[in-house]
């Protein structure tokens, strides 16, 4: 039996919903198709149980027939109703509707009238300038398929940080079940937190690196061992993800670890080091001459060249060796830390969770307050909010704030709309306690429009948040132009507060950007911009990007008391 996760199956759906579209059918049917397929990429736990219990329909918008076709997915490796869409299709054609402004009407029409079939006829029909011509299409149309075919290249093979680390972290708790393994951890840029990963890279200490190796390469959601070696063993899983474990002695594991976990710039600063210590480091262990000196664990390494600890997450050779020479390495932001969050999505706009739900999981996971934000009304496709529901929801908060426990914050995120405005009046502004601003729309703007845009949106007094800042979404959508710096430096000036949007999809700002709003003196919150409740645990996440833009708590609002928050809120607008 093939085995099929989460992923894999997420995949078929959409594409399901997508052929059907193409087909003419009801689009009601389609969109259930792709509404099914995000429930189960974020649904938490075992698929494959789920299935077996026969609770699959209790997830929200699955009905009895989805489910029986997705139990059959699970159970089977494939679906017959997927296969016979499919056939019905050339090959390769699904995979057309992957790049970015092509949907299935335009697909269509190139089908009809050019035959295009496939990612490499659309590639070669638009360098040979046949979509020129073509109605509905055009010069510029057919620039911004090549573009599209040209990113789609860049994030094949890429993985977003959490669903490659749900995967790793499973199996290294396994590994560190097995009697031949003491220690295990996962290394690379999964334990560096960046935003996306190639593949998972894990380091076990070892004591028969054989029957380790085949701990992994017998795990049955394994469609492929790339390799099998004395200390390397590499396989490929279904959903397409690379496992490297690299298994050792005991004593060479840290030096192990330090190596694998990278970056490679980093290494390479620190092997530097150590020869101008008169030391040799490698991935084997720190040497003088022919001598090794022994580490323990990877804090001696640091120790033994000097160094304080860094944490993973700020090992990029951004200036951290330096730092933690001059002990000036930052005391990173935890996610305990964290004493609230805003920019939280109710059922009153296109969230899942009401607003009591929200501040009963608010106060299990310890939180002193929470910043409730739905869209503002031009959001049309998100059910923003009319001034009368704004009204009727800050009664709403009014009510569960005088029962006490969890203080709720009346917020929105509104569109900033095409000229920079906000959506609302400013005597509606003034009653929310803070204001996300976001763009939403006209993500094409040439940049200095955009920036002037964005710099009209920081004038506003009301404006307390700038939300996703740059609008990119993950291995699917690049930032829109704009001059980051004189953003930044409008948000200084301005004392608004940049989000760092903790959506694994978004993870916006950057953290590169991050370091450098911060070294300017930029205020961070770190924003869940949950629909559900679910989505306010992908905060840590943020935690994860914040600490690898080396943020304090001092650096984000939100490791402040309510009473500090409030006043901040205030001070604002004075
Ligand atoms: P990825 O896989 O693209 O998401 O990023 P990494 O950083 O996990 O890269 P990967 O898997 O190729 O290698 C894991 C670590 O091994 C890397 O961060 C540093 C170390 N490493 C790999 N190749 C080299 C190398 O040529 N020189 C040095 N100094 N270190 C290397
Ligand atoms: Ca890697
Ligand atoms: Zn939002």
């Amino acid at each position: 039996m093939k085995r099929v996760d989460k992923q894999t199956v997420s995949h078929i759906l959409e594409e399901i919903g997508l052929l059907l579209e193409l087909k003419g059918e009801n689009p009601f049917k389609s969109r259930a198709y792709r509404r099914a397929a995000r429930t189960i990429r974020t649904l938490p736990g075992n698929l494959a149980e789920r299935v077996a219990a026969g609770t699959l329909d209790e997830a929200p918008g699955i009905g009895a027939a989805l489910s029986e076709k997705i139990t059959e997915l699970v159970e089977t490796g494939t679906l017959a109703y997927h296969t016979e869409l499919l056939v019905s299709f050339p090959p390769g054609f699904s995979e057309l509707l992957t790049i970015a402004g092509l949907g299935p009407k335009k697909a269509k029409i190139l089908y009809d009238a050019l035959g295009i079939a496939s990612v490499g006829e659309l590639e070669y029909a638009c360098q040979e300038n046949r979509l020129a011509d073509l109605p509905g299409f055009g010069a510029k149309t057919q620039e911004k398929l090549l573009e599209g075919i040209a990113r789609r290249r860049r994030y094949q093979g890429r993985f977003l940080f959490p669903e490659a680390l749900e995967i790793a972290e499973g199996i290294r708790a396994d590994l560190a079940k097995h009697p031949a393994v003491s220690r295990v951890a996962v290394a690379g840029s999964l334990r560096r937190c960046l935003e996306t990963v190639t593949d998972a890279d894990l380091v076990a200490a070892v004591s028969d690196a054989e029957t380790a190796g085949a701990a992994l390469t017998g795990r049955p959601e394994v469609a492929r061992i790339i390799e099998q070696g004395p200390t390397k063993t590499a396989v490929q899983l279904e959903g397409g993800l690379q496992i490297d474990l690299r298994c050792v002695d005991e004593t060479v594991y840290p030096f192990a670890l330090l190596h694998f976990t990278g970056s490679k710039e980093h290494n390479a600063a620190l092997r530097a080091r150590a020869r101008r210590l008169g030391l040799t480091l490698n991935e084997y262990g720190l040497f003088k001459g022919n001598k090794s000196l022994p580490c323990r664990d990877e804090k001696e390494i640091y120790a033994a060249l000097g160094l304080a600890f860094i944490a993973p997450e700020l090992r990029e050779d951004r200036g951290e060796i330096a730092a933690a020479e001059a002990g000036e390495l930052p005391d990173l932001v935890s996610p305990e830390e964290l004493r609230g969050v805003f920019h939280v999505h109710t059922v009153a706009s296109d969230g899942t969770a009401t607003l009591e739900e929200l501040t009963a999981a608010a106060a299990e996971r310890g939180w002193q307050y929470l910043g409730i934000c739905d869209h503002s009304r031009s959001a049309h496709y998100a059910h923003g909010l009319e001034v009368e529901r704004v009204r009727r929801q800050w009664q709403e908060i009014d009510a569960l704030n005088e029962a006490g426990g969890v203080r709720l914050f009346k917020g929105i995120e509104t569109d900033i709309l095409a000229d920079g405005a906000l959506d609302y009046p400013d005597e509606v502004l003034a009653g929310f306690d803070f204001v996300v601003a976001s763009i939403h729309s006209y993500f094409q703007l040439p940049e200095a429009e955009q920036t002037a845009r964005l710099l009209r949106a920081l004038e506003n007094p009301y404006t307390t948040i700038l939300g996703h800042l740059t609008g990119r979404l993950l291995l699917a959508r690049d930032g829109y132009a704009v001059d980051l710096e004189a953003v930044i430096a409008a948000a200084v000036r301005r004392k608004v507060v940049l989000e760092l949007n903790a959506n694994p999809h978004r993870l916006d700002l950057d953290w590169r950007l991050l370091k450098q709003a911060r070294d300017a003196g930029v205020m961070i919150a770190i924003n869940p911009d949950a629909h559900d409740l679910k989505g306010l645990d992908d905060v840590r996440y943020g935690v994860g990007v914040a600490r690898k833009g080396w943020l304090s708590a001092g650096d984000i609002l939100n490791t402040r008391s309510a009473a500090e928050v409030a006043d901040w809120f205030g001070r604002r607008r004075s």
